[in-house]
């Protein structure tokens, strides 16, 4: 089997994006089918628990309370409507139930209800995962006692990037709460977005930073940049729309992702209502095996099941069947 390794090198990931498409593709897909059956998908449904009203200045998003993008905000919904909309994510057939805050971090008096969240989307079966941003190692272990079964928390691009997205924090913050989510035990889910107007050498930058964590995250979400009007990013792309990410190069970035994380579920998530179809099975091909399904993401549009039922059976893809998360502790195990 091909060996998990943490040590990468620039230049290393660097020579994989540069191969030529076609072997870049081959040796992802000869991974990805080592340690994943390939025709298999996970899906997992978002739900924005509290929206807008941010008060980070991250440049892509809709949710800043520095965005003019028309984002009402919202208080943190009631436990039983959650549940609710957790039972409409089951019965459409989703694994995993990710509930998103726009928070920078949540407030010790938000805990109890969190926590009554977590347990309550556990016990219908489903995978949990939440993003309520930076997490103190007593709010991580908190979590950890109810169930939570991943954390996401997005390094978003390369270090050097990153602080010309986002000023109301830095870098270090996102890989101290990483490490937090890690020692107690919850699975990390991390990624980041690609088309923000960064280049090849920060899309290296953001892979490396992710594939030389002590333990891979075993979720990776790969975004591609939803451009929404009010936004910095959304903006400055609908000024400049050659600044828009090349299909192809994001499909390199999955492949690299999957080259050099080989045991984690690479996730094709937000932008895929802007893909063809035949760009999204080019990722799946490359690697990406789990998706958002349903029509809306956090506060932007989705792909919707309809259109994502005909693409599987166009495909001959089908839901992933394990529904047992990869605990942290057995992943370990097999890192060689
Ligand atoms: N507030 C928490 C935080 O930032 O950690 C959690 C919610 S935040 C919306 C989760 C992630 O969604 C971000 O880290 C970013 O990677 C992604 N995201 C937000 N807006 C996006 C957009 N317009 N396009 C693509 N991805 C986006
Ligand atoms: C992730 O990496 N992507 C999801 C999830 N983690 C929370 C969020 C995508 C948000 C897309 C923009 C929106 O819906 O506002
Ligand atoms: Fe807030 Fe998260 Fe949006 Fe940044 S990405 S503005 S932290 S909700």
């Amino acid at each position: 089997m091909t060996q998990i390794r943490t040590d990468w090198t620039r230049e290393e990931i660097a020579d994989l994006f540069d191969l030529p498409f076609t072997e870049l593709l081959f040796r992802a897909a000869e991974i990805h089918r080592e340690y994943h059956p390939p025709e298999q998908i996970q899906l997992c449904t978002l739900l924005s628990i509290k929206t807008g009203g941010c008060p980070e200045d991250c440049g892509y998003c809709s949710q800043s309370v520095q965005a003019d993008s028309g984002v009402e905000a919202t208080k943190l919904m009631d436990v039983q409507a959650v549940l609710q909309r957790a039972a409409q994510a089951k019965d459409a057939g989703s694994q995993r139930f990710c509930m998103g805050a726009a928070w920078r971090n949540p407030k010790d008096r938000d805990m109890p209800k969190i926590v009554e969240i977590v347990k309550g989307v556990s016990e219908m079966g489903l995978e949990t995962c939440m993003t309520l941003g930076m997490l103190t190692p007593e709010q991580a272990e908190m979590l950890a006692e109810a169930g939570l079964d991943y954390y996401n928390h997005n390094i978003d691009s390369s270090p050097e990037y990153y602080e010309r997205v986002i000023s109301t924090r830095d870098f270090q913050c996102r890989l101290d709460t990483l490490e937090n989510v890690r020692n107690s035990g919850i699975n990390v889910c991390s990624g980041g977005i690609v088309g923000m107007g960064e280049t090849r050498e920060d899309r290296v930058g953001f892979i490396r930073t992710l594939a030389t964590l002590e333990q891979h995250p075993e979720s990776v979400p790969v975004n591609a940049l939803v451009p929404v009007k009010g936004t910095v990013l959304g903006d400055m792309l609908a000024d400049t729309p050659m600044a828009k990410i090349d299909d192809i190069e994001f499909v390199r970035t999955v492949a690299v992702a999957r080259i050099t994380m080989p045991m984690s579920m690479v996730r094709l998530s937000a932008g895929r209502e802007n893909m063809s179809e035949a760009t999204q099975a080019l990722c799946f091909l490359a690697g990406a095996n789990s998706i958002f399904t349903g029509d809306k993401l956090l506060t932007a549009p989705n792909a919707g099941d309809d259109s994502d039922a005909a693409l599987f059976s166009k495909l001959g893809m089908v839901p992933l069947k394990e529904k047992e998360p990869l605990r942290a502790s057995k992943a370990s195990e097999l890192v060689q």
